[in-house]
């Protein structure tokens, strides 16, 4: 395939300085490419030059020379390059907010929201850089020290997905360049001009720093892309020991291939994958919060994040009124081009996930749902303008009945409402899913929120009260169990997961006391 429309043409990428980047190119391609396409027109925006598995052999040689090097570079210091990076970041909010926008679909505010998480973990990781602490401890025996410290693991393999194609990396590479790592990013073939610009940011600050010039490496290699297909790129990456974490965010088929290769190397991952998330509304929640909690959550990014809302667990008291009130607040949604300051849903990432919406809505209704507003029809409606669009659609689930499809992530506006008698039939639901990612309730009752909050109430990464299952903000441990993968990334104490923990004990006395009181001969 070859662009119609040159990478010049469009401005952002003009702004963001990646018009001329050598991978960026118009018209015809030698070799293997991928054209971003905008979800909202179907119209190409760029091609990308695809590399090779030879490339991304280079590219992991010159991250790990730059390894060697960064790696000493004090953390502290380390951190002062990413406050330059964040700056950065700071700088071109705008522009590379709206190139996420153009490119993955998502509403510009969501978009510059984006870019923000990204200039808050650098923040973080700025401040992280000088607590990199490690225990110390008490020695059994006399005259000696023990403590613990962290060091760098080596170059890191960051793998993202389209949905969030500048905060998830940002997470990850931020973090892991504080603690002394390098990275290799390969980003989703659906967002490659944001994964250039981003990691273009990145590099550009690398650039003006002279700390490995006398070993003729350059630093920019600490942040290294490598845009390639599943074949050519992820599957050499997952098998190759030179990275020994593979960081990994997907689907669930995707993370269990990653965890089977990298597993079968021993290496270490750290996987963010699907979610089923639900929210519990009680009788007694502010069915004004909950209205615009679920419209973030279901609506918001079309449905396409990890955190959507997905599933809502309705005390019967409250149920009848929820769903009319969804019902008026569905209806007004105004749906359109991303880039518009009005609009508040815009497409699906492209026409597979419209069919994928499409066979799920078919499934639910053919397993007993009823459709309350969208379904196959809104669809349809949809369907009549360019570009990937749906309507949002809100499916009530027949009492005391668990539909297969309830039980699957599909990666789309679809919201399913169940209703429920009590908190330990809402928790019994939620928690009876294979994905474990967020989950919320809704209620004015502490006990209520404190038994979901207990070890017998929500088993997901992320429990929220009287707040919606997605937006989370960077300084929490993000992430999820069972299925989910258990990985955690961005703030709290991920970055122990980028790090190699190696405990030491000196002894500073004459003697050589053995542990456990053994004696060893004399
Ligand atoms: C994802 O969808 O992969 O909590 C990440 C949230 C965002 C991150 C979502 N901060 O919704």
């Amino acid at each position: 395939m070859t662009a119609t429309r040159t990478a010049q043409a469009h401005p952002l990428l003009a702004r963001l300085s990646i018009a001329t980047h050598g991978s960026v190119v118009d018209g015809t391609v030698d070799g293997p490419s991928v054209v971003s396409l905008n979800p909202a027109t179907g119209e190409p925006i760029a091609s990308v030059r695809l590399a090779s598995t030879v490339d991304l052999d280079g590219a992991i040689a010159r991250a790990h020379s730059a390894f060697e090097l960064w790696r000493d570079v004090p953390a502290p210091h380390r951190g002062e390059i990413i406050r330059l990076i964040g700056n950065e970041f700071r700088r071109l909010k705008e522009p590379l907010g709206e190139l996420v926008s153009l490119e993955m679909g998502k509403i510009r505010a969501e978009g510059l929201g984006e870019v923000q998480e990204t200039i808050d973990i650098a923040d973080f990781a700025v401040g992280l850089s000088r607590q990199l602490y490690g225990l110390s401890m008490h020695s059994e025996r006399a005259r000696h020290r023990m403590f613990e410290q962290w060091q760098p693991l080596g170059p890191i393999g960051i793998i993202t997905a389209f949905n969030f194609p500048c905060a998830v990396w940002g997470w990850n590479a931020m973090i892991a360049a504080v603690c002394g790592d390098t990275c290799i990013w390969k980003p989703s073939l659906f967002t490659p001009l944001t994964a250039i610009a981003s990691n273009e940011i990145a590099r550009r600050v690398m650039r003006e720093q002279t700390l490995f010039t006398p070993h003729g490496v350059d630093p920019a290699d600490v942040f290294t892309l490598v845009i390639g297909s599943d074949e050519a790129v992820g599957e050499p990456m997952l098998a190759d020991r030179r990275l020994p974490l593979i960081s990994a965010t997907g689907s669930c088929r995707m993370g269990r291939r990653v965890a089977e290769v990298v597993g079968k190397r021993l290496g270490r991952t750290l996987l963010e994958l699907g979610g089923n998330n639900a929210i519990t509304v009680m009788a007694d929640a502010d069915i004004e919060l909950v209205t615009r909690a679920v419209l973030f959550g279901a609506v918001g990014t079309a449905g396409q994040r990890c955190t959507s809302t997905r599933r809502l667990l309705v005390h019967e008291g409250i149920v009848e009124r929820l769903i009319e009130r969804l019902r008026a607040a569905y209806s007004s949604i105004p749906i359109g081009d991303p880039l518009n300051p009005k609009t508040l849903m815009g497409p699906l990432i492209d026409s597979r996930a419209v069919v994928a919406m499409r066979r799920a809505v078919e499934t639910a209704v053919a397993q007993g749902c009823t459709v309350v507003c969208g379904g196959v029809e809104g669809i349809e409606r949809a369907a009549a303008k360019p570009g990937n669009f749906v309507e949002p659609t809100i499916l009530r689930v027949p009492r005391g009945t668990v539909p297969p499809i309830t039980c699957e992530e599909t990666f789309a506006p679809i919201l399913y409402v169940f209703t429920v008698a009590s908190l330990d039939e809402a928790i019994a639901l939620q928690n009876g899913v294979d994905q474990g990612l967020s989950s919320a309730i809704f209620t004015d009752s502490v006990r209520s929120a404190e038994r979901f909050l207990s070890a017998a109430g929500s088993d997901c990464g992320i429990a929220n009260v009287n707040i919606g299952t997605s937006g989370a903000e960077i300084g929490g441990a993000f992430g999820g169990e069972k299925d989910t993968g258990g990985g955690r990334e961005s703030g709290s104490d991920s970055w122990k997961a980028y790090m190699r923990r190696q405990t030491c004990t000196v002894n500073w006395g004459g003697d050589l006391p053995l542990a456990q009181g053994i004696t060893f001969g004399t």
